[in-house]
């Protein structure tokens, strides 16, 4: 299966500009030179795209490929550096050990400190 001439329209993905979890999927996709359409969401009016999907946790980013959603920012980035493993940069390294330290630090970030600065309440987004 080759991934490496992909058509742009052929990758999509789903976002919020002030998001970071977009934002680190955009770096992934940037390290790789992929080609994408970018659909910018209202969190507060998720289009039907959005909802259906990812409609287990209905946020955003979702990259949708080949017309298969692929949600959550750390399995985005894992399957565009497996998808695209022949091109642009390496996001996670070689090594079983550190490919595990990487993602160790990743959680880290994920449970200790975004969780502080990212709050959703009765459906409404708060930002601390
Ligand atoms: N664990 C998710 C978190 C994504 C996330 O929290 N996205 C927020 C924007 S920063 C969102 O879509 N919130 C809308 C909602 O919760 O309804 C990931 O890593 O992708």
């Amino acid at each position: 299966d080759d991934h490496q001439e992909e058509a742009p329209e052929q990758v999509k993905l789903f976002g919020m500009w002030a998001s970071p979890y977009v934002l680190k999927v955009r770096w992934a996709l940037s390290i790789k030179g992929v080609e994408y359409e970018y659909v910018e969401e209202d969190l507060r009016n998720k289009s039907h795209d959005l909802l259906e999907h990812n409609h287990v946790h209905k946020k955003v980013p979702v990259l949708l490929y080949r017309g298969i959603p692929v949600a959550e920012s750390d399995v985005i980035v894992e399957f565009v550096d497996e998808a695209w493993s022949h091109r642009g940069g390496r996001i996670l390294p070689d090594d079983p050990h550190e490919r595990a330290m990487a993602r160790f630090w990743v959680r880290f970030v994920h449970d200790k400190v975004s969780a502080q600065l990212w709050r959703t309440e009765d459906k409404r987004l708060h930002v601390a």
